[in-house]
């Protein structure tokens, strides 16, 4: 009875994550579609990268057991929203606004939350801008809302956070308190970069379009 009463456990958490990988699955589909029109239309590609991630088993335990909640589907369900995470890494801020406008505008995307550590950065100084959305999926049973976090950031934002998750991670999230304090200027940096890019990117365009006026 133990074993069946496993494998059933196991079937159904299966299923369970199934269900997030058909989320992040047609949330990367609105993703290229919205990139690929844009590129015909604008002659202008926004996105630098997609990439995606379930969750693994391991980090949903540890996060049942960080807020405590009850290990049961229906409850995770509802409790942990980043089991599915698609990030967008665009060019410029005004990119990342725009690509968040164009996805949480359609009509079967439901927004549940929206993190904005652009306008506001963690005191660290992460930067991203970040929205729980619930996408629907067509099963053979019917459709059933699917909740997905997609993160919006540009490629200085992503080059941040990639280096401070690795020494996040090495030093077991005690990272010493200078090289917190580095981390937070090289953030600020990374943020004067974006807008330095930005005006150059503008420049050119104002340049190129003057040069086709004439
Ligand atoms: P991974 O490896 O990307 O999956 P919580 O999820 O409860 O810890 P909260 O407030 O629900 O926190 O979520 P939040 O802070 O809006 O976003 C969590 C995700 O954003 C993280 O996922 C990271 O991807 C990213 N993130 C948030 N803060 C930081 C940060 O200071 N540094 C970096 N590098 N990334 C950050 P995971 O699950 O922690 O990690």
């Amino acid at each position: 009875v133990a074993i069946a009463q496993a494998k059933q456990l196991r079937d159904q958490f299966q299923r369970f994550l199934r269900e997030y990988e058909f989320g992040m699955r047609e949330v990367e589909t609105k993703i290229s579609i919205l990139r690929d029109e844009f590129t015909h239309m604008h002659a202008y590609n926004p996105i630098e990268h997609v990439s995606s991630r379930l969750k693994s088993p391991d980090g949903i335990v540890e996060k049942v057991a960080r807020k405590g909640i009850d290990p049961d589907f229906d409850v995770i369900r509802r409790e942990i929203t980043d089991i599915a995470g698609v990030r967008v890494t665009c060019s410029f801020v005004t990119d990342v606004y725009r690509l968040f406008e164009l996805f949480t505008r359609q009509d079967d995307i439901t927004v549940l939350m929206v993190k904005d550590y652009i306008a506001e950065p963690k005191p660290n100084g992460y930067r991203s801008l970040h929205a729980i959305v619930e996408v629907p999926v067509f099963l053979s049973t019917g459709a059933i809302p699917v909740p997905v976090e997609v993160q919006f950031r540009t490629i200085a934002m992503d080059f941040w956070a990639s280096l401070e998750h690795k020494i996040h991670y090495k030093f077991d999230g005690r990272v010493p308190a200078h090289l917190v304090q580095s981390l937070t200027e090289a953030a600020d940096a990374a943020g004067e970069l974006d807008l330095r890019m930005e005006r150059l990117h503008r420049e050119a365009l104002e340049i190129n379009h003057r040069v086709i006026e004439a």
